[in-house]
């Protein structure tokens, strides 16, 4: 592919950061407070904002409710258009409630799964507010010992209430199904798998679709091949991209693991130029869900923006006639030659001149260092006490 192809590509991939990103957070042993980390929605807007501003691709904040509310959301949408963003993704909040014990939507009390849907209800209508067209769920449900409750009974009720939410969307938003394999519960879970979730999704409709986070696999699962079962049936709604070595971990994508995330981005880039999965792959919603417990939370959020470019551009690299030739020939190491050496490229020249055009520093991480941000958000802001892991709660 030429450079000039590659770099219109390039300017299509939009990635979305999360408002929870931006706050202090940190694992269950302790929150190391960072010195201006943002402390309300209007500056995690504001550093998402700063973000876009520093790399010219970010141009939406996915949101977080209630970690997000406020009181009035057309003025959040009014302020993040101001700041030069858009609100992106509504995620309702499942799992920070004491309600929440036995589950959200698949709660066995049937007063705990009201309130888990009428909760979502309401995501749906701050997402019309906002002027988002999409609802990323994720639940944390599921159980912690065998017998403590019924697996089927779960799956039906699971069942009914995401049916009560789809007839809620209007048209043209999306409700993106998250799965994760384990955590909080340790025995179960309701959305373990790719697989529960495109189950779930075929039954409600079209406006339904998978989110994969990457972190949410077991050890050794083979991302990019469920991406490309998602994406050639049309199941393939969005992205959390993080990095895990062990469990949940959150990481910066690619900072463990750039070789998954190129081969990743290799089935979006194979399936965007495929005209059976084109379309299905040009509404990919591209996402960051990262947590940053020890680092600045912004120049972390632009290292990953940048992660995801580089492996991106790489994977545009890929010589798809060359690679489909020796496919096709029975060529085995050729075949993984021709993929390992688009891996290896150095895309910097590329990703530099691509920024050059956006009006972008090359190296967006040493712009924001270099541009005293932090120090002044530092004064501006100060170093909040955290209490929780999340200290918006
Ligand atoms: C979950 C999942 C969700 C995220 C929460 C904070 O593990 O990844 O997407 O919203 O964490
Ligand atoms: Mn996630
Ligand atoms: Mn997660």
């Amino acid at each position: 592919m030429s450079d000039n192809v590659v770099l219109a590509r390039l300017r299509r991939l939009e990635l979305e950061t999360p408002s929870w990103g931006y706050g202090n957070s940190g694992t269950r042993f302790h929150v190391y407070p960072w010195p201006g980390a943002a402390r309300t929605v209007w500056e995690r807007v504001a550093d998402a904002a700063l973000v876009h501003a520093l790399t010219g691709c970010c141009p939406s904040v996915a949101i977080h409710v209630p970690w997000d509310r406020v009181d009035d959301w057309r003025e959040l949408r009014r302020y993040a258009g101001e700041q030069g963003i858009r609100i992106g993704a509504v995620n309702p909040n499942l799992f920070g409630d004491d309600e929440y014990r036995l589950g959200s939507l698949c709660s066995p009390d049937p007063a705990g799964r009201r309130r888990a849907l009428d909760h979502c209800l309401e995501c749906v209508e701050i997402a019309e507010q906002v002027g988002s067209s999409i609802v990323s769920l994720w639940l944390p449900d599921g159980t912690n010992y065998p017998g403590q409750d019924d697996l089927r009974g779960r799956f039906a009720r699971l069942g009914s209430t995401l049916e009560e939410l789809y007839a809620a969307l209007p048209a043209g938003m999306r409700l993106l199904v998250e799965y994760k394999f384990f955590e909080p519960a340790f025995y179960s879970t309701d959305l373990p798998d790719w697989g529960t979730a495109a189950l779930v999704c075929r039954r409600l409709g079209p406006q339904a679709q998978v989110l994969v986070d990457t972190g949410h696999h077991a050890q050794g699962t083979n991302v990019e091949q469920i991406v490309a079962l998602l994406l050639s049936e049309s199941l393939l709604g969005g992205f959390h991209f993080n990095n895990r070595k062990y469990a949940d971990d959150d990481l910066i994508v690619g900072a463990i693991d750039p070789f998954e995330l190129f081969r990743i981005m290799r089935e979006i880039a194979s399936a965007q130029a495929d005209p059976a999965t084109a379309a299905t792959a040009a509404a990919v919603a591209f996402m960051i869900d990262q947590s940053h417990n020890v680092e600045g939370k912004i120049d972390a959020m632009i290292q990953s923006v940048m992660n995801i470019q580089t492996a991106y551009a790489k994977a545009l690299l890929v010589d798809a006639d060359a690679l489909a030739e020796a496919q096709l020939a029975g060529d085995v190491l050729g075949a993984h030659r021709i993929l390992v050496d688009a891996f290896e490229s150095d895309v910097r020249g590329l990703l530099g001149a691509f920024r050059a055009e956006l009006g972008v520093a090359p190296d967006p991480v040493e712009a924001f260092r270099a541009g005293g941000h932090a120090e002044r958000l530092a004064r501006e802001r100060g170093t909040a006490r955290v209490e929780s892991a999340y200290e918006q709660i």
